[in-house]
């Protein structure tokens, strides 16, 4: 994502050298969010039933505290290119992006 998007970069200032993909790549902050993401990726594919209570908290922090634009979340999805164009078969990318929609709508739903 800051890669492909370089504006997303703004979000993250306190993550010190995003200023190359080599940097990011190797940058230990990127590498520790990019797990909680996904760890809450997870969390959504066991709470597909209940996805707005899983993301309640979550919605709050990105409105309130991190002031995160929401069309930000869903531009996710689009990096199935990179991660799984060529390795994955087309119902797997669009499961992905099918997932990412799901929990940026979750994400959204507390901004006012
Ligand atoms: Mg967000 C923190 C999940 C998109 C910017 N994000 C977090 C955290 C999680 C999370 C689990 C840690 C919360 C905590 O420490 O309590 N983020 C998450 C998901 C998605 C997403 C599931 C999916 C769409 N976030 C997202 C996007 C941006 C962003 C697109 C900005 C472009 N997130 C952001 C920032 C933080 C988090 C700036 C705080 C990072 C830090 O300072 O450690």
């Amino acid at each position: 994502l800051l890669i492909v998007y370089p504006w997303t970069q703004r979000f993250f200032s306190s993550f010190g050298n995003l200023s190359s993909p080599t940097a990011i790549i190797g940058n230990p902050k990127v590498r520790a969010h990019g797990k909680k993401v996904l760890t809450s990726f997870g969390e959504a594919v066991k709470n597909l039933d209940n996805i707005k209570a899983t993301y309640s908290k979550l919605s709050e922090l990105h409105c309130e505290k991190l002031h995160v634009d929401p069309e930000n979340f869903r531009v996710l999805g689009d990096l199935k290119e990179i991660w799984l164009a060529g390795h994955s078969p087309p119902a797997c990318q669009f499961a992905w992006q099918k997932l990412v929609g799901v929990v940026a709508h979750a994400l959204a739903r507390k901004y006012h």
